[in-house]
C-alpha cells in the first residue's frame, strides 16, 4: 500500500502537479521541506540585521527610504516562508525556538559584519543577486505553498538587486575613496557570496532526492556558476576587480573558471564559528525576549474578544 502511494506521488510530481497541505507525501518530503523551508524563513529575518545596521547611517533620504523598504520586504519574505512551513505541521513558534536555541540553520552569508555604507551596496549586488539564482527556479517547486511564496519574493529580490547594484554604480563614479571602498566591499563578500549556493555537488547529500521530488531544479554547482557568469561583466561595469586569481573565461565550457572555495570556513560559519554568529543570535533572542509584552497583549485581548461575543450571543438566545 505504502510503495503504491509513494509511486502515485512520485508521478504526480514527474507530471508537474503541485503537491499541496492536504495530499499525501512521504514523511521524509514533509521533513526536508520543513527543514530547507524553514531555513529560508530564518535566512530573511536574520539577513534582516547586517542592513538594519545601516538604515540610521545611510547618506541620504532616497538611500534610507530605499533600504528600508528592503529590510521590510525581508521581514515579509519571513513571513510569507513561516506560514508555508506550517502548512507542513510545524509552529512557528517551535521553528524560532529550533532558531533560538541553535538548532536550525540559517544562511552562512549573514554571519559576517557590515563595515561601511558600500556594504549595503553589494550586499544588494550579489547577496540578492546569488539569493535571485536560487530563487527563481524555487518558484517551480513541487510544493504548492512554497512555489507561490517564491514568485513574490523574487519580485521583491530584483528591486533589491537593483537597489544594491545602483548603490556600487554611484560609489565607483564617485571619488577614487568611494571608488576604493566599493572594491573593499566586493573583496569581503566576494567569497561568502559563492558560499551561499552550497557545498560542491559531490559532497551535498540532500540535492539527489531534492532534485528527483523537483524541490531543487539545478544543482548547487550549476547555480553557483550561472552567479559566477552574471556577475563578471557587472564589475566589469563598475571597474572593480573580482578578487579571484583564478577567474578566466574558458572558451571551450563557455562560462568562467573559478578559484576553489574555502570549504573550512564555510563549515566553521555553519558550526557557529563565524565573525558575529553569536551576534546574530543574541539579536533574535533578544527581539523574542524584548517582544513577549506584545504577544502576551495579543492573546488577552483575542481572549476578550472571544468572552465578549460568547456573551452577547449568549444574552441574544435568552
Ligand atoms: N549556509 O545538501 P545540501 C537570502 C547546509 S535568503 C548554511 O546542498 P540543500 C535573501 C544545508 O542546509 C538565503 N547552511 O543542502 C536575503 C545542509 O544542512 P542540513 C537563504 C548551508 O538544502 C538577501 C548542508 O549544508 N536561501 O539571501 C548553506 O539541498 C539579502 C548540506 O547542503 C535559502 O535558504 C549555507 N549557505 O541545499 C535576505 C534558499 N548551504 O539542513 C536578506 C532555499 C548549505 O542537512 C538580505 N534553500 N547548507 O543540516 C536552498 O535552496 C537549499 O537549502 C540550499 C542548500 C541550496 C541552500
Amino acid at each position: 500500500m505504502e510503495i503504491n502511494l509513494e509511486e502515485a506521488f512520485q508521478k504526480r510530481i514527474d507530471e508537474e502537479i503541485k503537491i499541496e497541505p492536504r495530499d499525501w507525501m512521504p514523511e521524509k518530503y514533509r521533513k526536508t521541506l520543513l527543514r530547507q523551508i524553514s531555513q529560508h524563513a530564518h535566512s530573511e529575518i536574520v539577513g534582516m540585521l547586517p542592513e538594519g545596521n545601516w538604515i540610521t547611517r545611510a547618506p541620504n533620504l532616497r538611500r534610507k527610504v530605499a533600504l528600508l523598504a528592503k529590510v521590510q520586504d525581508e521581514a515579509g519574505h519571513g513571513l510569507y516562508l513561516y506560514s508555508a512551513a506550517e502548512t507542513l505541521g510545524m509552529t512557528r513558534d517551535e521553528m524560532l525556538a529550533e532558531l533560538h536555541s541553535g538548532k536550525a540553520k540559517y544562511s552562512s552569508i549573514f554571519n559576517y559584519p557590515t563595515l561601511t555604507w558600500a556594504d549595503m551596496g553589494a550586499i544588494g549586488w550579489l547577496v540578492d543577486g546569488a539569493a535571485i539564482m536560487n530563487q527563481v527556479p524555487l518558484c517551480r517547486a513541487s510544493y504548492g505553498p512554497y512555489a507561490r511564496a517564491m514568485v513574490r519574493v523574487c519580485k521583491e529580490e530584483s528591486f533589491h538587486q537593483r537597489q544594491g547594484y545602483e548603490i556600487m554604480l554611484t560609489l565607483c563614479q564617485g571619488t577614487p575613496e568611494q571608488k576604493a571602498m566599493a572594491q573593499d566591499a566586493l573583496n569581503r563578500w566576494w567569497w561568502p557570496s559563492m558560499m551561499m549556493f552550497g557545498p560542491n555537488d559531490d559532497n551535498s547529500p540532500n540535492s539527489a532526492q531534492s532534485t528527483k521530488w523537483k524541490i531543487k531544479r539545478f544543482s548547487n554547482d550549476e547555480l553557483r556558476q550561472k552567479f559566477v557568469d552574471v556577475s563578471v561583466p557587472q564589475a566589469e561595469i563598475l571597474g572593480i576587480t573580482i578578487p579571484d586569481a583564478d577567474l578566466k573565461w574558458n572558451e571551450a565550457r563557455g562560462h568562467y573558471d573559478f578559484g576553489v572555495i574555502n570549504w573550512d570556513e564555510f563549515n566553521q560559519v555553519v558550526a557557529g564559528n563565524g565573525p558575529c554568529n553569536k551576534q546574530r543570535l543574541k539579536a533574535r533572542v533578544d527581539a523574542w525576549e524584548n517582544g513577549a509584552w506584545v504577544r502576551e497583549a495579543a492573546v488577552a485581548y483575542a481572549e476578550k474578544r472571544e468572552k465578549r461575543k460568547q456573551n452577547t450571543e449568549n444574552t441574544n438566545a435568552a
